[in-house]
């Protein structure tokens, strides 16, 4: 089949790629209908996928993976900088002669009884300033399918890369033989290559996602002035029409795609106030023309973890799994072709496939404590399906940030939310993410776990540089850059229980977040930062949540603090002479209000 481009760089690589790989048969991936419905076809025929109910679930699929690959194995995840202090001391470094040297060999001749897919893609919209172009080679379908829904994908991406630039991020993936012990989930950032071998699990195999929109697109970013951010972006709408656009970034399980897709309480909703989704896990960041900062989403669908969300906890996601979704290790309901989940509803399906492939009574099969979903099952559902998504998702320029969110799991030490003293500040507060494990993880409970602003897995380059690149952008920003925030909603009484509602009456939070940005409401100064006044926190029809527990819920422990300060002195050792001393100096003066 002919290439889809003239460019030489791509097609030069390309041909590289089939000598290496020497698949039976080569297919370029064109994006369009006729194409896609035929691959789903044989992926239907060949039993990899499964149609679900076409009239309750159109065009949705059903994926089940290998028991041995249903995640991110950060272990075997790699940043082949040619030096190894580019890498730092949080990513997993091998020299990059060597890794070439120990992957080529399992990718000759692995496709040699499959049809190579070649996936011309770009994250961001096409026509974007701040979109780039990828190309992945697979031999997955699973792959294709979902790339088709989570990027703008096909022979539109190379609008965008024109016909000479090389500028394109080279991803090849092969699922191989699916072998644990041979899984390679490697970037070589300054070869702009991503190599991913062993796996057929979507966070190592959809190589724009984690791969090149966080690890790859972080390195770019700090030498093209931009930042790649594990980051959900969210436009808040005011009664009069106003919408002021904010990002959040937070470790797994704090709630990110929940927040991304807010419904206010209804005193909000009343009023006229509404929350629109622009992004769910990734943002890319660049000053405009007018000196502020903008955000798109560089992706086009949602990868998002399904047991736990249901019509109460998130309606607009489940809303967006409705059609043309594909569901990856989740349960299937035999009765109609339906699926299910851990807390979708209490009515575990009778006759039912557990993750795994086994037909199980699933009432009996829950009972007996059994999980009939695996923990990390996820839709991939198209973001047009949102019920609330942004009429800015497409728009080129991306929108302009009013404020950051960090945000962590906290039983005690963080306050419900805090503003920081300024971007330096607030770098500091974005470096001193953490959170404490729960019961849901192996491992003890309780345990913090730091994990600066949600990207310790994913930033592809030094955490110390990393640090000094957000210095560097406050300092291109100036005083048009948007203010930073932490918030927890996971605050614990004596009895363990969460103190604070959260989901929708998260939105109480952003309303004073927003204010702050407008400067139309005051704050207190404490060790930390800017915190509200407890009555400047909206508990109207809050069922058992009066100021007085705002109050507790923004209270300060000193002793806890100076805890914390020794934890994050200990954390911060780990970087040597790259820690810049704009950071030291914060903890120093954090300490200092402490004492
Ligand atoms: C994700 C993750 O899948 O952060 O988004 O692990
Ligand atoms: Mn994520």
């Amino acid at each position: 089949m002919a290439t889809l481009t003239k460019n030489p760089n791509v097609n030069k690589w390309v041909d590289e790629m089939i000598a290496l790989c020497k698949p039976a048969k080569v297919m370029w991936i064109d994006g369009s209908k006729e194409q896609l419905d035929m691959l789903r076809e044989e992926a239907i025929s060949t039993g990899e996928m499964i149609k679900l109910n076409e009239e309750k679930l159109p065009g949705c699929l059903y994926h089940r993976t290998k028991p041995n690959d249903v995640a991110r194995v950060e272990d075997r995840t790699f940043i082949c900088s040619r030096k190894k202090e580019d890498a730092g001391p949080t990513n997993n470094w091998c020299d990059p002669k060597e890794m070439y040297a120990k992957l080529t060999p399992m990718y000759d001749g692995v496709m040699k009884d499959r049809t190579m897919y070649i996936i011309p893609y770009s994250m961001g919209p096409i026509g974007s300033p701040l979109a780039k172009v990828g190309v992945e080679v697979t031999d997955s379908i699973y792959v294709v399918l979902n790339m088709a829904i989570m990027v703008r994908m096909g022979a539109q991406a190379f609008k965008n890369l024109g016909d000479e630039s090389d500028d394109f991020v080279r991803g090849l993936h092969s699922k191989a033989y699916v072998d644990p012990e041979k899984r390679y989930i490697v970037q070589f950032p300054e070869d702009n290559t991503i190599w991913s071998i062993n796996s057929a699990y979507g966070g190592n195999v959809l190589l724009g996602k984690k791969c090149f929109a966080l690890r790859i697109a972080s390195y770019q970013g700090k030498n093209e002035g931009w930042m790649a951010e594990h980051m959900l972006i969210l436009g808040i709408e005011k009664p009069n029409g106003e919408i002021k656009y904010v990002t959040a970034a937070f470790p797994s399980a704090c709630g990110k795609t929940n927040l991304a897709m807010l419904i206010p309480p209804e005193g909000y909703t009343k009023k006229g106030y509404k929350v629109w989704t622009v992004g769910d896990d990734i943002a890319w960041l660049k000053p405009g023309p007018d000196g502020r900062l903008y955000a798109i989403n560089p992706e086009n669908g949602f990868f998002g973890v399904a047991p736990g969300t249901n019509e109460k906890s998130n309606y607009n996601a489940l809303a967006s799994t409705r059609k043309n979704t594909i569901f990856t290790n989740v349960a299937i309901n035999n009765d109609d072709m339906t699926v299910w989940w851990e807390k979708l509803d209490k009515n575990p399906p009778v006759n039912a496939t557990e993750w795994k492939g086994e037909k199980v009574n699933g009432p009996e099969y829950v009972a007996a404590g059994n999980k009939l979903a695996h923990p990390n099952s996820r839709f991939t559902a198209p973001a047009e399906n949102c019920p609330c998504i942004s009429s800015e998702f497409n728009n080129p320029q991306g929108v302009p940030i009013s404020a950051i969110i960090f945000g962590g799991r906290r039983a005690k030490t963080a306050p419900l939310v805090y503003q920081s003293f300024n971007w330096q500040h607030g770098t500091f507060v974005g470096s001193i993410m953490a959170s404490e494990t729960t019961a849901a993880a192996t491992g003890a409970v309780g345990v913090v776990r730091r994990d600066p602003m949600a990207m310790l897995p994913f930033c592809g380059y030094h955490m110390g540089d990393y640090w000094a690149h957000w210095l560097e952008m406050g300092k291109i920003l100036g005083d048009k850059a948007p203010k930073i925030f932490n918030v927890n909603w996971f605050r614990t009484d004596e009895n363990g229980d969460f103190i604070w509602p959260g989901y929708g009456d998260n939105m109480r939070v952003l309303d004073w977040i927003i204010e702050r940005c407008e400067g139309t409401v005051d704050a207190v100064e404490t060790p930390i930062g800017y915190e509200p006044k407890p009555e400047d926190i909206n508990v109207e029809g809050l069922d058992g949540i009066t100021t007085e527990t705002v109050k507790d819920l923004l209270s300060v422990d000193r002793d806890l603090w100076k805890e914390e300060a020794k934890g994050i002195e200990e954390f911060y050792q780990k970087f040597g002479e790259k820690l810049p001393k704009e950071m030291s100096e914060e903890l120093k003066n954090l300490e200092a209000r402490l004492a």
